[in-house]
């Protein structure tokens, strides 16, 4: 039996998940006095360390939570779960940790590297732990703008330490006591693997006192991304579809590829790092009213313990009955039936097109009101850009480009042009206007898709792609074009995009999985 402490803020199904498929029960803290039952605890938080450590304060959580770690029964901390036991955090200035670990939690400096970190990574071994009994070096998927970093005073917590810019504490563990920076229901099979040496080990104590290998750098992998375009068929069936420059039909009909719960089971067997799952007809339907993508979710992340993302459709609403949900609602909901990240389409781009004009941040957009909630880890953008030719950059008051590929009446520039609607509508901003202020405003990533790229098998575009990334400092997803292995490579290798996702390809079976990361082995490009 294992006890899980929830404080409802974000995704803690997969956690829920993980620990049933590998055969344990879950009891969920419901008050103070479940904690001072528990035998083994699990801490997955969510959210800011401040948001964490005020909801622990006012639910009565803190005393009972350090009396479990003191009497050093079994705990096991994920993510924020670390980082609240340390002593401070700069996300929260002035607000006290739980002080278990000594040591204050920073920002990743600003440099080379993206900020979050938010990827697969290694880890190197400082204790002979049972948890990582059966662990062969994998890599573990990571998410975080804050770190702790060792000192002399947590020396004996030291578990495990990860590179990323810098090296930075992973792992903490004494006696029975662990917590990871990383998450291990994200992880896949290591993950669960470790999951399961905490469930099934009596005690944790630390075997011998050092581990012998030599440690080495860990370096982040770039990430492969499976993308399911989901929508009804005129039959009303849920299909994932495909488009070839975002048109779905075929002499008429939806194209079908597959069921959305299928596919991406089938994509995390086959060493997906990540699955997107995109409700293309979201702008039009309303994802509450009867919730097929919210099933979808909750049956995927039965069986998948990757990141999910999904989009499409976040955005507030008045239904027919006059209810009115905000954007956060609507990704409230997804969080809760398994999402890690959402990802908003439309909506960002008239958020920052009123953000242009009035120059102000207003507080109510869907990219604040979740960031601010759910972190900006959690807030994707996507963006779906056209290329749009001029002769010279002065016809258009857009940031241009001079491209390698002529426009059709031999145009020598281009910008892109932000659509909503799935495409069906060009707005008058750009992908560089879009993606800075979608980050200035609180988003942690951007999925970079190009309709003039989508369904052609051509390469992505990296004219496009380099843009973008020069201009932000998140994460930045490379979308459309896929058409080989060697296109991964190509993206990776001639742009700074951390991860590249691609459907056509995958749901046809042209190119599995496998064979992309072998491409990129063998042309050296770190990948899990
Ligand atoms: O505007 O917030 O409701 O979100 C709608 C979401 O649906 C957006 O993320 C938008 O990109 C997506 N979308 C809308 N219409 C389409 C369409 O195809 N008709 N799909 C669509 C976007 C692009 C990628 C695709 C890659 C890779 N699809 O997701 O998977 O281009 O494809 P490839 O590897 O086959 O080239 P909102």
């Amino acid at each position: 039996m294992i006890t899980l402490l929830d404080y409802g803020a974000g995704n803690v199904r997969s956690v829920r998940n993980a620990i049933k498929k590998l055969g344990a029960e879950v009891q969920d803290v419901t008050c103070a006095a479940d904690i001072i039952k528990a035998e083994k605890l699990v801490f997955p938080g969510v959210g800011s360390f401040g948001h964490a450590m005020e909801r622990l304060q006012r639910l009565g959580y803190i005393e009972p939570l350090l009396a479990h770690i003191h009497a050093d029964k079994p705990f096991l901390g994920i993510c924020l779960g670390l980082q609240t036991l340390f002593d401070s955090s700069d996300e929260s200035l002035g607000v006290k940790g739980l002080g278990v670990v000594p040591g204050n939690v920073g920002r990743f400096p600003e440099g080379e590297l993206s900020v979050p970190q938010i990827g697969w990574n290694g880890v190197n071994l400082h204790q002979d732990s049972p948890l990582f009994r059966g662990h062969t070096d994998e890599k573990l998927y990571f998410v975080h703008s804050f770190r702790a970093t060792a000192n002399k005073a947590n020396k004996e917590w030291l578990l495990t330490t990860t590179n990323y810019g810098e090296e930075f504490i992973s792992g903490v563990q004494r006696g029975n006591v662990c917590a990871f920076q990383f998450h291990p229901e994200k992880s896949g099979k290591a993950g669960l693997n470790l999951f399961a040496n905490f469930l099934e080990n009596q005690s944790l104590t630390v075997i011998g006192k050092a581990v012998t290998k030599t440690s080495v750098e860990t370096a982040i992998a770039r990430r492969i991304v499976a993308c399911l375009d989901v929508r009804a068929n005129d039959n009303g069936d849920l299909v994932v579809t495909k488009g070839d420059q975002y048109d779905v039909r075929e002499e008429g009909e939806v194209r079908n590829l597959g069921k959305p719960v299928e596919l991406a089971k089938r994509y995390y067997e086959e060493g997906a790092d990540e699955i997107t799952f995109l409700n293309i007809t979201g702008f039009r339907d309303f994802p509450m009213e009867d919730q097929p993508m919210i099933e979808v979710l909750r049956r995927t992340s039965e069986n998948v313990f990757v990141p999910l993302c999904i989009g499409g459709g976040i955005r507030e609403f008045t239904d027919a009955n006059g209810k009115e949900y905000t954007a956060l609602d609507v990704a409230t909901e997804y969080f809760r039936s398994g999402a890690d990240k959402i990802s908003i389409g439309s909506d960002a781009v008239y958020t920052v097109e009123e953000f242009l004009e009035t120059g102000q941040k207003s507080g109510k957009s869907s990219i604040e009101q979740i960031s601010k909630v759910y972190g900006a880890q959690a807030v994707v953008i996507s963006v779906d850009p056209r290329r749009v030719y001029v002769n010279s950059p002065d016809e258009t008051s857009h940031t241009t480009i001079k491209t390698v590929t002529p426009g059709p009446n031999g145009e020598e520039y281009c910008w892109y042009q932000c659509t909503v609607r799935g495409g069906r509508e060009g707005r008058d901003i750009d992908a560089v206007q879009l993606a800075s202020c979608s980050q200035g405003l609180g988003a942690g990533e951007i999925l970079l898709n190009c309709i003039d790229k989508d369904g052609t098998n051509s390469g992505f575009d990296l004219e496009l792609i380099n843009l973008v990334k020069s201009h932000v400092s998140i994460p930045v997803i490379a979308s459309s074009g896929a058409g080989c292995p060697g296109d991964f490579s190509e993206v990776f290798k001639g742009t700074k995009a951390e991860a590249a996702l691609a459907a056509g390809i995958f749901h046809r079976r042209e190119v599995p999985i496998a064979k992309v990361k072998e491409q990129m082995r063998l042309d050296k490009i770190e990948t899990r």
